[in-house]
């Protein structure tokens, strides 16, 4: 007898290695989980953001696809700016949800996912419903293809529910089992070998380091070539860098670019040729209007995504793995014989007060911040007071939400520690930010999942403040958040968690709570407005 499509799915998703599945369950979903075999681990999330943004922080950390299922179509919307950050992220998510039983779909009832294809199709690279039930293990292997696939990024399979006791039909679901699809693609050697001999010839080089660099496991390469050609190295601007593309202590890592457009060119004054790798050229907000580049500067971005090559304002691009493209480059450009650039000093020692800053709070991490430490950044008025502070020099060390979308940072945080049990995470999450998402606490406690939250108190959603004052835009509403108690909401899940003080206190709770080996949330006071280094 041939095995069922539940059967016929299962051993799919085993062989791909998605035997993790995030997901938050439904009554179109238990056909699917019934059963549920021990050699696969399901991680609930209490509301979809939890769910997608756990598997995001997962997929990323581990460098491999991972496996979401949600609940028909008030799952998928309530998933849908997470999915948004996926997206954002290049996560490569493949996304499950259940249907209502093929009978009952065209006389809509209950549960219907009435557009099921069409509702994620925005955030996602691909969205589907199979035609035929023993359709659905083939679905799957494209699912999972596409999202590991370049630019990698969330997919979307709804899966009526009476599919998974349907019997497969094993001509088409045998054949895609044991398929492989090596997805890395060389860049053209010829356009290479021009840009090896540009590189060589400039008198003043540039390379900005974008997130793709890490997610390719480019970074000895990276850093290899910048030492090679003596290249000063900019980060992408921080609003768009989902991961760092270089060490942040490394005597070369000049800071990161400004977000808009005539900062840019002014940073960059002085230079003929600019690398970009790995990123977009570039995220910008606000807008500051002005030339993309200073005058005289050439650009040339090196990416493995078609759109992102597409759509850059200015400059060339030569599309292929990021890993593919510098090694190549490393192996044919000369080593410079110009002085390696100046290094940037050393961060300046905050100065006291209470209470203290969110450049003090970054500080105190840094003290005690161990040297495999990952952090997972979504405090928006200090994200560059911790990169600035807290210099990390690993790959895989630094996750952020490149598309903005608040509710990324807690549960992405789990999904990393979960990914990486053997280094400490530490989640900087503002106090506005930490309600998004907020029940993703239970997981981490459910779990075990053994992170450190440090909350930063200042009652206020502070860049937005800070932006209306840019802006000239003053007098909103709805930017205060006071009296968010994130210690007793914590308890209430049942983490441990403490309120702290001044640096000191800060300092030796964060190193408590990072050996400690058990989930744990830190809030600290600090003083409102942003902190820029
Ligand atoms: C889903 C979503 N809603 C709203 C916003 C707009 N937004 C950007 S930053 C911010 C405030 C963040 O506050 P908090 O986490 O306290 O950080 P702070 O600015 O105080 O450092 C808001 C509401 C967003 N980015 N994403
Ligand atoms: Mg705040």
């Amino acid at each position: 007898m041939a095995p069922s499509v539940r059967d016929a799915s299962y051993e799919l998703l085993r062989e791909h290695g998605l035997t993790t599945v995030f997901g938050n369950p439904g009554s179109t979903e238990l056909p699917f989980l019934s059963a549920f075999p021990p050699d696969f681990r399901y991680v609930l999330g209490l509301q979809e953001a939890i769910v997608v943004g756990m598997a995001d922080g997962y997929a990323q950390a581990s460098g491999r696809p991972a496996l979401v299922n949600l609940h028909t179509a008030p799952g998928v919307g309530n998933a849908m700016g997470a999915l948004f950050n996926a997206r954002e992220n290049k996560s490569p998510l493949v996304v499950t949800a259940g249907q209502q039983v093929r009978a009952m779909m065209t006389i809509e009832a209950l549960l219907t996912n009435r557009d099921a294809t069409t509702l994620p199709r925005p955030v996602t690279k691909w969205s589907y419903e199979p035609p035929r039930p023993q359709d659905v293990p083939a679905a799957l292997a494209r699912a999972f293809h596409v999202s590991a696939t370049s630019p990698r990024g969330p997919v979307f399979v709804s899966i009526p529910m009476d599919d998974w006791s349907a019997e497969a039909d094993e001509q088409v679901s045998r054949p895609v089992t044991g398929r492989r699809v090596d997805g890395r693609t060389a860049p053209d050697p010829a356009a290479l070998a021009a840009l090896a001999r540009r590189l060589g010839a400039a008198s003043n080089p540039v390379l900005v380091a974008g997130p793709d660099i890490d997610a390719s496991g480019a970074w000895d390469t990276a850093v290899a070539l910048a030492e090679r050609c003596r290249l000063p190295v900019w980060s992408t601007p921080a609003s768009g860098s989902g991961r760092l593309g270089f060490p942040e202590n490394h005597p070369q890592f000049q800071g990161t670019l400004p977000p808009a457009i005539a900062p840019v060119a002014q940073t960059l004054e002085g230079h003929d040729l600019v690398l970009v790798a790995g990123a977009a050229v570039f995220t910008y907000y606000p807008y500051i209007a002005g030339p993309f580049l200073p005058d005289g500067a050439a650009l040339v971005q090196l990416t493995s995504d078609p759109d992102e090559a597409a759509r850059a304002p200015v400059g060339d691009a030569i599309l292929g793995d990021v890993a593919l493209a510098l090694s190549g480059l490393l192996e044919q450009v000369p080593a410079a014989d110009r002085p390696a650039p100046p290094s940037r000093p050393d961060p300046e020692p905050p100065p006291d007060s209470d209470p203290i800053t969110a450049t003090a709070a970054a500080a105190a991490l840094a003290e005690v911040f161990p040297d495999n430490g990952i952090i997972v950044n979504e405090a928006p008025s200090s994200v560059l007071a911790f990169r600035n502070q807290v210099r990390l020099g690993r790959s895989g060390s630094y996750f952020f939400g490149a598309g903005g979308g608040l509710g990324y940072g807690l549960p992405a945080a789990i999904g990393v520690q979960l990914a990486q049990p053997e280094r400490p995470v530490v989640g900087v999450i503002g106090d506005g930010s930490m309600q998004y998402a907020i029940a993703a606490l239970w997981s981490a406690v459910a779990y075990e999942v053994p992170l450190t939250v440090l909350v930063l108190r200042n009652e206020e959603y502070a860049i937005l403040k800070w932006f209306a004052e840019f802006e000239g835009e003053m007098g909103a509403p709805g930017l205060d958040v006071v009296g968010l108690d994130s210690v007793a909401i914590a308890s209430g899940y049942g983490m441990r968690a403490r309120r702290v003080e001044g640096s000191g206190e800060l300092r030796s709770a964060l190193a408590d709570a990072i050996s400690s080996g058990t989930p744990e949330l830190i809030e600290v006071r600090i003083a409102p407005g942003m902190s820029l280094g």
